[in-house]
This record gives structure tokens, C-alpha cells and sequence, in this order.
């Protein structure tokens, strides 16, 4: 299955906020980095950019570009707090962002799209958010790799959403300069255009063996970067806890087939993420929020730590089945917890062969007759 990888990135981001907190600054070329002229720019607004302020730069030539400027010192807790909220925005989408600097984080949203919309519209979603919350824009990229994703977010800054497909991937690296390839320096850059490249997508008139031994196991890296493929995953800093799916729907319900089929799709989409970042959790819980906004979570534990969607299903439904429903239902949602890494099962080791056809076999009996029990036949059945 294609992932689905979003790349989101603040505009400006320390300039932005400085112009938050000074609402007169709006319009102005700010430039942060220090009023002496011994230091470099950490970043400029973009009216500063458009005098050729940029970071690195130092600041007698930003003054020089821009004699006008607001040149402003950096203000570091202010733009680490800032930057927590946008993380904390990033996280209630999912678990799984990977934070790489203080304004930029990778998230790995695939199988979310079912619930959450399209992965256009869970961007959108983003951008909404941050903005609502900060004041502040970002721009998202949208492609089946992180590489793809980031070269996305920044082709339409500030206040951009652009999405690589696959199929897309040659024509916009045939477009990219080498220089915006992340990790490509200047030697980097060099010698390429020594061969004559300018491009990403030029990189692939260079053999592999020569790259590889140009640039040793960068050259690799090229190799692949130069086709659009990057299998690097998202990695979260922080140690996944639980992965979960909820959905608000779209009226109160008490119609149990309706809530078996919302939990089998969730329980669809939290065993492929479980699957995405080799974990397995041994904690199923449902949580239903009711028509008076009262909610309960009901949690089990099984024996040993699973990754299937019948498996999580069937203990989801499980605890649907005996949970009283005295009140309609606004929202339900499926978590497991207690994960634990793939390398870590040692059940898993031990066999580690594929399904194990009689426990499925069980498993589709016991799913059957709590279905039964909600005494209507729900249609939709499959599952991974
Ligand atoms: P960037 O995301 O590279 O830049 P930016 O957010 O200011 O602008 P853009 O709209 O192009 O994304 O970096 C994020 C912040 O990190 C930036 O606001 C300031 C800081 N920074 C430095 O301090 N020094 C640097 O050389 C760079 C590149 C960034
Ligand atoms: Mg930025």
C-alpha cells in the first residue's frame, strides 16, 4: 500500500511570529538574527526576502540589502512555546509526526483517509487549525514519501498545500534544482554540475556504481531521490503510547449495526498503522461519548499483543456488545494500547510464520455471533 506523508513547514516562522506580537510590523521587512552586525540572520519576512535577505545571511549585508528593515534579536523560548502548540495541533491528527526542527514536522497519515477525509482535506483541516490556534501559516506538502513531501511543501510558500503523486514525482524532480535536495551541500552541487546536472531528475543519467562511488553511500541515496522514491519512515520522537480512531458521526445513533460498522472500519485503520510502525498492543478499548456529551471508555486485555483488524474488532465489538446503550451515541472510537515493537514479541519470534488459519477460522465465528446478538446482519464484512 502507498503511504500517505505530509510535510508541514511555518512560513517565515520566526518573523511571523515577532509580526504577531508587534501588529505594526505587519507589512514590514522584519528581519530576526540581532541588532549588531557581528550575527547572522536566522530568518526574514518575506517583504525582507524580497530585498535577497535570507537566513545564514550575515547582518551588516542584510543591512546593506535592506536599509529600512526592522532588524529584531531572537527571541528563543517565545518561537519553543509557539512551536509546542504547533506540535500538539500535529499530534491530536496522529501519533505518528516526526518533528525535525523547530517549525517543520513530517506526519504519516496513511489509512486515516476514511475517516478523516481525503488527504487534501485532513490538510486543509491542519492549516485551519493552526491558523485558529496561532495566528500563524504553514505551508503542507502531500506525497507518498517523505522526500516527495517536503520538496511539495515548499513549492507554493508562504500559506501553500501542494500534493506529488507518484505519477507526478518525475515531472516536478525534472524541475527541482539539485541544490534543494535536502542533505545536497554545495561540494555536492558542484560536482554534479560538473557533469552537467542541474536537476534531481538528471541524476538519473548517472549509473548507480557512479554515484556510489562518487559520493559513496549518499550516491545511493541520490540514486533513489533522483526516481522520487524514498522509504524512510516517519519516526516520532516521542514513544507511541496508543494508536486510536474516533469519529464524531454525522447524527446520534443508537442503531448497533451502524456502531459495529463505524468500530470495524476504526479497528481497519488502527491495525494498519499498528502494521505501518511494526508495533502489536495488547490493550483493545472503545470509547463512546453519548447524546449528553457523558462518555465512557471500556478497555480489555487480551493474552498476547495483536496487529489484526479481526483481532481488535472482535474485542472492540465485544465490549460494544456489552456496554448498555440506554442513550444515543454522538461518538465512538478504538484504541489499543500497551503496544509493544514487533522485535520485542517473543511470542511473534517463536512463530513466526503467517496467519494462523484455525485462529482466523475462530475469530469469524466469534465476530458472527456478537452479530448476531445485535440481531441484524451487517453487510459489510473483509477487513486486512
Ligand atoms: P525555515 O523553515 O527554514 O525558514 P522559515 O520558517 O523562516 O521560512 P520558510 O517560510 O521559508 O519556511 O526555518 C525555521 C526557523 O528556523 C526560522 O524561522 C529561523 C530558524 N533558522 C535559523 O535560525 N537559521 C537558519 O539558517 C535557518 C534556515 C532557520
Ligand atoms: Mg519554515
Amino acid at each position: 500500500m502507498d503511504r500517505i506523508i505530509l510535510h508541514i513547514d511555518m512560513d517565515a516562522f520566526f518573523a511571523a511570529i515577532e509580526v504577531l506580537d508587534r501588529p505594526e510590523l505587519q507589512g514590514k521587512p522584519v528581519i530576526v538574527g540581532g541588532t549588531t552586525n557581528r550575527g547572522v540572520v536566522s530568518t526574514a519576512s518575506y517583504e525582507a526576502r524580497s530585498f535577497g535577505v535570507h537566513s545564514a545571511m550575515p547582518i551588516f549585508q542584510a543591512r546593506e540589502k535592506c536599509p529600512h528593515g526592522v532588524f529584531l534579536p531572537v527571541n528563543m523560548k517565545r518561537y519553543k512555546d509557539m512551536s509546542g502548540i504547533v506540535m500538539k495541533i500535529l499530534e491530536d491528527f496522529t501519533p505518528l509526526v516526526e518533528t525535525v526542527s523547530i517549525d517543520e514536522a513530517y506526519l504519516d497519515i496513511t489509512g486515516m483517509e476514511d475517516l478523516m477525509g481525503t488527504p487534501e482535506q485532513i490538510a486543509r483541516r491542519i492549516k485551519e487549525r493552526i491558523y485558529d490556534e496561532t495566528r500563524l501559516t504553514c505551508s503542507i506538502g502531500i506525497a507518498p514519501n517523505k522526500f516527495l513531501a517536503k520538496v511539495a511543501s515548499d513549492m507554493h510558500k508562504p500559506d501553500g498545500l501542494t500534493i506529488i503523486t507518484a505519477d507526478e514525482a518525475d515531472t516536478f524532480l525534472a524541475a527541482l534544482p539539485v541544490e534543494r535536495i535536502p542533505g545536497v551541500g554545495k561540494s555536492t552541487v558542484e560536482t554534479l554540475k560538473r557533469y552537467g546536472i542541474k536537476s534531481a531528475g538528471e541524476i538519473k543519467t548517472l549509473s548507480k556504481d557512479r554515484l556510489l562511488r562518487r559520493f559513496g553511500k549518499f550516491g545511493l541515496r541520490l540514486h533513489e531521490l533522483a526516481r522520487g522514491a524514498d522509504s524512510s519512515p516517519v519516526v516520532p520522537l516521542r514513544e507511541i503510547k496508543s494508536i486510536s480512531a474516533e469519529e464524531t458521526l454525522s447524527y446520534d445513533t443508537g442503531n448497533l449495526s451502524l456502531l459495529s460498522n463505524k468500530i470495524q472500519d476504526q479497528a481497519d485503520m488502527v491495525a494498519g498503522r499498528l502494521r505501518n510502525h511494526g508495533l502489536k498492543g495488547k490493550t483493545i478499548s472503545i470509547k463512546i461519548k453519548f447524546s449528553d456529551f457523558t462518555a465512557v471508555t471500556k478497555a480489555q486485555t487480551i493474552a498476547s499483543a495483536t496487529d489484526s483488524s479481526r483481532m481488535i474488532f472482535y474485542n472492540a465489538l465485544q465490549l460494544l456488545a456489552d456496554q448498555p446503550l440506554k442513550k444515543k451515541v454522538r461518538l465512538i472510537g478504538v484504541e489499543v494500547s500497551n503496544l509493544l515493537k514487533e522485535s520485542e514479541d517473543a511470542q511473534m519470534s517463536l512463530f513466526p510464520i503467517g496467519p494462523d488459519e484455525e485462529r482466523e477460522r475462530k475469530l469469524d465465528k466469534a465476530i458472527d455471533e456478537i452479530r448476531e446478538k445485535f440481531g441484524r446482519k451487517v453487510i459489510k464484512r473483509g477487513g486486512a
